[in-house]
């Protein structure tokens, strides 16, 4: 896909408003999420392995919070399974209008739905994928979404989930931001940027620690909860049922 510089947060503003995944984002969110996100190219690669591995033939493989689509068409290219499908579910219309965009038709086609995903339902799923959306929902309705994903996923189903982290040790979690500012500072951004999309992020992007996960994940019945990829404060796990 294209993509346009990130430059919103590169001059100084004013007020900061909260960060909202509007047009303006959407037009720029390539750009800005494999420059802000360390290790995002990599966990896209990898999920369209692990989907090619999970997608099990009359199946539905759910990528929720899509964007524009990155999990969507890496799981597309590696399912290899019959007659599968993939619902894309996004409740950004400025996301969805540009993802539609792009589609072509497959042998694994991509349904795109405009919803909020603690409203959608999931059923007969082989793999459902949240890279980087659960940290974008209120902490009380987690746990919610991930009964209603393990409730409709297949038995040895699996789900994928990517956050950024947050560490127990304040000292920890001090440097795993900054180590995350320095990578951000190595990819073009400056201080400023950093720092006004920061502010943005405030109460918006809530992060948890990899043991509150891998409790909670186990608490709404999930087997077993494991990291397969840490790059300093952002993580992807794979839950199997
Ligand atoms: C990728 N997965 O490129 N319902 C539906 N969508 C939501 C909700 C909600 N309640 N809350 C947030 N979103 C993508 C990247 S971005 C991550 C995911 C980031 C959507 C929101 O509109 C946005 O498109 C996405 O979740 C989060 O692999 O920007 O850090």
């Amino acid at each position: 896909m294209t993509s346009i510089k990130d430059s919103l947060y590169s001059q100084p503003l004013g007020q900061i408003s909260s960060f909202t995944f509007d047009d303006h984002v959407a037009n720029v969110f390539p750009d800005m999420i494999s420059r802000s996100v360390p290790g995002y190219q990599t966990m896209i690669a990898a999920i369209g392995l692990l989907a090619g591995r999970f997608a099990t033939p009359n199946s539905v493989c759910y990528d929720l919070g899509c964007s524009l689509g990155a999990a969507s068409f890496s799981m597309q290219k590696n399912i290899m399974a019959e007659n599968c499908k993939i619902i894309a579910v996004d409740n950004s219309k400025a996301m969805l209008s540009r993802f539609e965009s792009i589609l072509t038709p497959d042998k694994t086609p991509i349904e795109l739905h405009c919803a909020d995903i603690r409203e959608i339902e999931i059923k007969n799923a082989s793999i459902v994928v949240l890279n980087f959306t659960l940290q974008f929902l209120p902490v009380e309705d987690r746990e919610k979404l991930l009964a209603k994903i393990y409730d409709g996923l297949l038995p040895n189903g699996a789900l994928i989930i990517s956050e950024k982290l947050a560490f127990d040790d304040l000292r920890q979690h001090e440097l795993q931001i900054d180590l995350h500012h320095e990578f951000k500072k190595a990819q073009g951004y400056s201080d400023l940027e950093i720092s006004q999309k920061r502010t943005a992020l405030e109460n918006v992007l809530i992060p948890e620690t990899f043991t509150t996960h891998q409790n909670r994940l186990k608490s709404v019945g999930f087997n077993s909860a494991e990291l397969w990829f840490q790059y300093f404060n952002f993580a992807s796990f794979i839950a199997l049922k």
